[in-house]
């Protein structure tokens, strides 16, 4: 008898990439052509993602399992999601795979978020398959791309062995594969020929059961999931297992059942051993990162590793004059213990009680990170609000240092003025430029997280909707200096009441409006912006003057611009520093946060004052 073990029979294999190189329709094309459906099951696109909020936005927000047949081997594979600011998901699921497929869209070549899932790839130990997807773009440049693709490769890998690394082109749309860019089969069994050929079967390492939670799933039935993939051992129901925490402690439980994935269900099994990615029941608050072990040698695991967060708000009890009105949730309590609760499964935030009972300071990956997480619970039935975002800053050995960024840009070449103009005035430092040869340019960019906070509107305008940008944090560095950027003043509402069309018409003299007639507003809320740095009040509830006399001019409808409404993540670039945004189930307003002038004019006298003791 050998010591180790190899199963033949499995390939464990994580798909990464940059948001929108095509994972999630690489998963469906594998699903279908392994039979995981009937032949007349219309399952649609973008099968695993499941959740409502991934299928508006269109993009991936948690890592997912599934698995599928081909031949006699089960092939366990996890979705990612290629978004920056859901990079702790990726970190979380990797070590749950021998092997990866990097994808990479054939016309934008490697993006930021390709450098990073490659270098947390790599850290883990993973062998790559690169997959040239998507060649049957309009200027899709296969070869331009795996040029870049072999210099990243030379820039990350650890050690040789990472050098080598086969490629299958690909499009993913149409579920087909090829060695070549311009031979692609029918199908993707040249990709399913390299899954098998390249990624490690798993080796069975001999002892006790062995396994760490990487993820956690809830179902009213059975309650927890904790799914993982078994190092060690074997695992049947019925079990008595040791469960080690963060602490070093360990209790024991008992596994009730045992689940393995096939295609998008969970199937009960007599035993599961390791190699498997399976999901336990049974036991009660366990927490990702736990290490699940036979009671008999409760040898811990590694806890998972994840970067730190980058930007944090404040997220407060709603102290509009609207407060528990339009939410379900709406107390300190009910806040407090919602968000307390996602760090149970969201490994990429943090959270933290602040000096005010009603206030807490989130901490995420990102904008998009917290504005998930602020969309997820105003769908729940909270009601509360949330401030600017900012980037953390940290003082390290005495010296004041910032996040920043490495950040890649793509647009046409007439709008380059005006970008590198306003990335230079948020501290930005370019370090590559690239100008292809039908007039579009490549930015390479070093710039602070805090000069990228709000940008993203800015950019859509001055590139006319037409550029691209990714970004990710590449660690910290000394403060870059004081930046300025004016926003154009606020229109705030004068008095409390219903908006009305001549109130409008009279504020869109002075603005562009956030909101349209017949809406309750409050004094002090933002109803839109000036034309110019410099809040405005403006009496958007006035009526227009009754008069008996008919006047020719007097009659004339007055003519509104519809409310040019902002998103959540709008909202959040919009922001000031002395600006709430009060978020419920219904409406999303933002509104200045100290609501009153006369409330303004004491908060600042009280800034002054303790500046001057300071000083
Ligand atoms: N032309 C072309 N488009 C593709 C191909 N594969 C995927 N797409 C399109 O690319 C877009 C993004 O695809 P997704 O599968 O959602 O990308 P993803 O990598 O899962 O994105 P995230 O999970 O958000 O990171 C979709 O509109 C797909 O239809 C392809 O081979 N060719
Ligand atoms: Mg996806």
């Amino acid at each position: 008898m050998t010591l180790t073990n190899i199963r033949h029979d499995i390939r464990n294999v994580a798909i990464i990439a940059h948001v929108d190189h095509g994972k999630t329709t690489l998963v469906d094309a594998l699903l279908k052509q392994s039979h995981t459906f009937r032949d007349n099951q219309n399952v649609g696109t973008l099968i695993m993602d499941t959740n409502d909020l991934e299928r508006e936005k269109g993009i991936t927000i948690l890592a997912k399992n599934t698995s599928i047949r081909h031949g006699d081997v089960t092939i366990n594979i996890i979705d990612t999601p290629g978004h920056a600011d859901f990079g702790g998901e990726v970190e979380r699921v990797l070590n749950m795979a021998d092997g990866c497929l990097l994808l990479v869209d054939a016309a934008e070549g490697p993006m930021p978020q390709t450098r990073f899932v490659l270098r947390k790839a790599f850290e883990v130990g993973l062998r790559i398959i690169v997959v040239i997807n998507k060649v049957d773009r309009a200027h899709a440049d296969p070869a331009g791309a795996l040029v870049k693709i072999h210099d990243l490769f030379l820039e990350l890998a650890e050690d040789a062995d990472q050098l080598e690394a086969p490629v299958v082109y690909a499009i993913a749309k149409e579920g087909r594969a090829g060695t070549k860019p311009d031979e692609l089969a029918a199908d993707l069994e040249p990709l399913f020929l390299a899954i098998l050929e390249s990624v490690p079967a798993p080796v069975v390492e001999p002892g006790g059961f062995q396994m760490l939670v990487a993820n956690r799933a809830y179902d009213d039935y059975t309650g927890t999931l904790a799914i993982g993939r078994i190092s060690r051992g074997s695992v049947s129901p019925g079990d008595w297992i040791a469960v080690l925490n963060a602490a070093g402690e360990a209790r024991r439980a008992k596994v009730v059942q045992v689940l393995v994935y096939r295609g998008l269900e969970r199937r009960p099994v007599e035993k599961a051993s390791a190699g498997d990615i399976v999901l336990l029941t049974g036991l009660e608050d366990i927490v990702i990162g736990d290490t699940l072990a036979d009671p008999d040698s409760p040898d811990p695991l590694p806890r998972i590793a994840i970067d730190e967060p980058t930007v944090r708000m404040t997220f407060g009890v709603n102290t509009s004059p609207f407060t528990g009105r339009e939410g379900t949730f709406s107390t300190t309590r009910q806040l407090r213990a919602r968000l307390y609760k996602e760090l149970e499964t969201n490994l990429g935030l943090h959270v933290e009680d602040t000096d005010q009972a009603e206030r807490f300071l989130v901490s995420g990956r990102g904008e998009l990170h917290l504005a998930v997480l602020i969309e997820t619970m105003r769908r729940e039935g909270y009601e509360f609000e949330v401030s600017r975002p900012e980037a953390i800053i940290k003082v390290i050995n005495g010296q004041r240092m910032e996040p920043v960024e490495r950040l890649t840009v793509d647009l046409r070449e007439e709008h380059l003025g005006a970008v590198t103009e306003a990335l230079g005035k948020r501290r930005g430092e370019m370090i590559e430029i690239v100008y292809d040869s039908r007039g579009g340019v490549r930015l390479e960019y070093l710039i602070p997280t805090r000069g990228l906070i709000g940008f993203r509107n800015s950019f859509l305008t001055l590139t006319a909707g037409t550029g691209l940008m990714g970004s990710i944090g590449i660690g910290y560095r000394p403060w870059a200096g004081d930046f300025r950027e004016q926003r154009n003043g606020a229109l705030t509402a004068s008095s409390a009441g219903t908006s009305l069309t001549f109130g409008l018409a009279g504020a869109q003299e002075r603005g562009t409006t956030f909101i349209g007639p017949g809406e309750a507003v409050y004094e002090g809320m933002v109803v839109g912006v000036q034309k110019r740095p410099g809040d405005i009040r403006v009496n958007v509830c006035r009526e227009k003057k009754q008069s008996n006399i008919r006047s020719s001019t007097s009659d004339i409808a007055v003519r509104l611009t519809p409310a040019s409404r902002l998103s959540l993540e709008q909202s959040l670039d919009f922001l000031a520093d002395d600006e709430l945004l009060e978020v419920t189930p219904k409406h999303l307003r933002l509104r200045k946060r100290y609501l009153t002038e006369v409330d303004q004019s004491r908060a600042r006298r009280l800034v002054e004052s303790s500046l001057s003791r300071n000083s």
